[in-house]
């Protein structure tokens, strides 16, 4: 179906016999202003998910959390949760449990819509691309909906706002955190793979946060020099999360000389990729720790300070909160910031599997984490 078909009829009249719909939203770098007379009518209908890459692009307000929520769910519940109709736009989904959740429990109907029609197939469902701007489909649909309220997106909404937020000890999650609570109204966030575009999830970010990520193939490379690039043509402050690898990995990006004092960077230094040590059915042996995990003691310090920033190092949560004062303050300074925040590797894979079971309403962490 494309932008030249006038027909809807066919469409809507399957859109219209399904109770259970859901529309996802991908990675998309924009704020999407819906008029509130479309808003009215189309956030009823569906149960709307996206992350934050996803930007403002929903007509409402969507469910964010759903990661968490997944696994909440038990068997039964996750089977009440599944949608017949499910319509996506948008790039990246970041979360590999609604990916598997989509894909174990396919809907009957998957449509994308997408401006040129590009086929991606990503929970094995696909049934109908449809070859048009989301927001026109979208605004064209909006009064050709039946007139009753489904149930099914107050399941997710009320399952998704019982869960609770995270309150987490000292670590690569709550310095996230500490940052996302506190910046300022108008900026961008720019998050890199993999760990900090995950662990952001958890935390509500301000409608006003411009999300950034340079997503590609979940590549740890590119990702800082794609931020100061960002940085460098925007009047807003940037601020980037990053792990040890993935900084390190592209430390040159900051022999460029052309970034300003609002590049604001937070280095999450948790001495290397033990993401790793989470995966299930990758058992870390002596030698994994040197090739996997790429076990190290470097510190950003000598290399942020030569190239002209502010260095602050973190080492515990009263630190942070103190180096989050500064960091985030929404003046301008003269020179850029680098915060580096020191974690015990170990420490922040328990913390991260506790939440999870917390909100799951389990005492003992058995599962692994899916990366
Ligand atoms: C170019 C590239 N090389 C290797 C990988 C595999 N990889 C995925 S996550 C990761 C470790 C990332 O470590 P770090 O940046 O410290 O962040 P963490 O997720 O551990 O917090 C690696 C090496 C990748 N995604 N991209």
């Amino acid at each position: 179906m494309n932008i030249y078909d006038r027909d809807y009829n066919d469409l809507i009249q399957r859109l219209n016999q399904y109770q259970k719909r859901m529309i996802i939203v991908g990675q998309m770098n924009l704020i999407y202003l819906f008029e509130k007379k479309y808003s009215k009518l189309l956030y009823k209908h569906f149960a709307w998910l996206t992350e934050h890459i996803g930007n403002q692009t929903i007509p409402g307000i969507p469910v964010k959390n759903f990661d968490v929520a997944l696994y909440a769910m038990d068997g039964e519940m996750q089977e009440k949760m599944v949608p017949e109709l499910l319509i996506t736009y948008g790039g990246h989904v970041v979360s590999k449990r609604l990916k598997k959740f989509l894909r174990n429990n396919p809907p009957k109907e998957h449509w994308h819509v997408s401006p040129d029609g590009e086929i991606v197939d990503l929970y094995g469902s696909l049934t109908t691309v449809i070859e048009m701007d989301p927001f026109e489909f979208l605004e064209k649909i909006a009064f050709l909906l039946e007139n009753k309220t489904p149930q099914y997106p107050l399941l997710w909404e009320n399952f998704c706002k019982a869960l609770p937020q995270p309150e987490l000890p000292y670590s690569e999650m709550s310095a996230i955190g500490a940052l996302i609570k506190a910046l300022p109204e108008q900026c961008a966030l720019h998050l890199a793979n993999s760990s900090t575009v995950r662990y952001a999830q958890l935390f509500t970010v301000p409608a006003t946060v411009e999300v950034c990520c340079n997503r590609g193939t979940s590549g740890i490379e590119g990702s800082l020099s794609t931020a100061v690039g960002y940085a460098a043509a925007s009047d807003k402050l940037n601020f980037v999360v990053i792990g040890d690898l993935s900084f390190f990995y592209d430390m040159n990006a900051l022999w460029n000389g052309n970034f300003g004092a609002n590049l604001r960077i937070l280095l999450l230094n948790n001495g290397g990729g033990e993401i790793f040590h989470t995966l299930p059915g990758l058992e870390m042996s002596g030698t994994s720790h040197k090739f996997i995990t790429s076990v190290h003691k470097t510190s950003a310090k000598g290399w942020a300070e030569d190239r002209g920033f502010l260095y602050q190092k973190v080492e515990d949560e009263v630190q942070l909160e103190e180096a989050m004062q500064l960091f985030t303050q929404p003046e301008p300074m003269t020179q850029p910031i680098l915060v580096e925040v020191f974690t015990n590797k170990n420490k922040d894979a328990r913390i991260l599997k506790d939440f999870y079971h917390q909100a799951a309403g389990r005492e003992s962490a058995p599962r692994k984490e899916n990366k």
